[in-house]
């Protein structure tokens, strides 16, 4: 106590034992949303003006992959579109808006080893994904045994030039494949262009971006007929003074927010933005009265 007294004003610490008497006054669990992407597609360099976006698989293909019959088909690059105004709703009608912060945020994709079509290259290797600021495309209806032009705003690698000369990317991760049909589950960073227009409820779009030669990563898209394959971001979120991430904002939160406070760090590596109340980057003693006021003493 003597150390928290000397980084903590005495009326912070009067306020939070005073709060220790105090019960459960806010309901909730934490809500977790997976979101589908409401467009996805892949895009080949050999084939600028083709669409694939109605096909099963999405792929990053390096520029010297090859097949399983080692033919060579290019330079293969995906885009997935995601609406998150399902997941903020979500978060809004349980912690009320506002009042939330994404505790968890995930891309789960499933890969295909070796897909049936010969079309798709094989190999493992490095890949990145990065967030990209361009959302006008659509996916079109174009697969790898009838590829569709395309035209106005159906993805193809031309649009997709386009559409990066003339916005901006934010890369999320440097990721690997492994080859194998599995799940894949990857951490995406929080403080991104991506968590900006997830918290805002807005449309975001990845871009999925080969970095080994001869990667050839494939995974399963969102027109694949098993929804439990097709690429997702999870999303968890927790009221804000959750310290400890049960979805509740009670007394037994005290314990872990004053932990937060002298070690900045919360259990279960939850991120200290969950108690960052005051939204400034900071996490120390202007927290506190926010707190105690989430926990409905004042
Ligand atoms: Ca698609
Ligand atoms: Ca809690
Ligand atoms: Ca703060």
């Amino acid at each position: 106590m003597k150390n928290m007294c000397r980084t903590r004003s005495c009326i912070d610490w009067i306020a939070l034992i005073v709060v220790l008497a105090a019960g459960p006054v806010w309901a909730g669990l934490p809500i977790q949303v997976s979101l589908f992407p409401t467009a996805d597609s892949f895009v080949r360099e050999q084939a600028p003006t083709l669409n694939y976006g109605g096909a099963g698989l999405l792929c990053a293909g390096g520029p010297d992959s090859v097949n399983a019959g080692g033919q060579q088909n290019g330079r293969f690059e995906s885009v997935m579109q995601f609406d998150a105004s399902e997941a903020t709703g979500s978060f809004d009608s349980a912690y009320e808006p506002g009042r939330w912060v994404i505790s968890r945020m995930e891309l789960r994709l499933f890969e295909n080893g070796e897909p049936g079509n010969s079309l798709f290259p094989r190999g493992v290797g490095q890949f990145s994904v990065k967030w990209m600021s361009a959302d006008g495309w659509t996916q079109g209806n174009g697969t790898p045994m009838v590829p569709m032009p395309a035209s106005g705003t159906v993805i193809c690698w031309s649009l997709l030039q386009t559409l990066l000369a003339g916005g901006t990317e934010e890369t999320l991760g440097t990721l690997v494949s492994t080859g194998t049909d599995e799940p894949m589950v990857y951490p995406l960073p929080f403080q991104t262009s991506l968590e900006s227009e997830l918290n805002a409820g807005g449309v975001a779009s990845l871009h999925i971006v080969p970095i080994t030669p001869t990667i050839g990563f494939s995974v399963h898209s969102t027109n694949y007929f098993d929804s439990s394959k097709k690429p997702v971001i999870y999303l968890v979120a927790v009221p804000r003074g959750d310290a400890d991430g049960n979805g509740l904002v009670t007394s037994d939160d005290i314990g872990p927010f004053v932990t937060a406070l002298l070690t900045g760090a919360l259990p279960n590596g939850l991120r200290t933005a969950v108690v960052d109340m005051n939204q400034d980057g900071v996490l120390d003693g202007r927290d506190v009265q926010g707190f105690v006021a989430r926990l409905g003493v004042f």
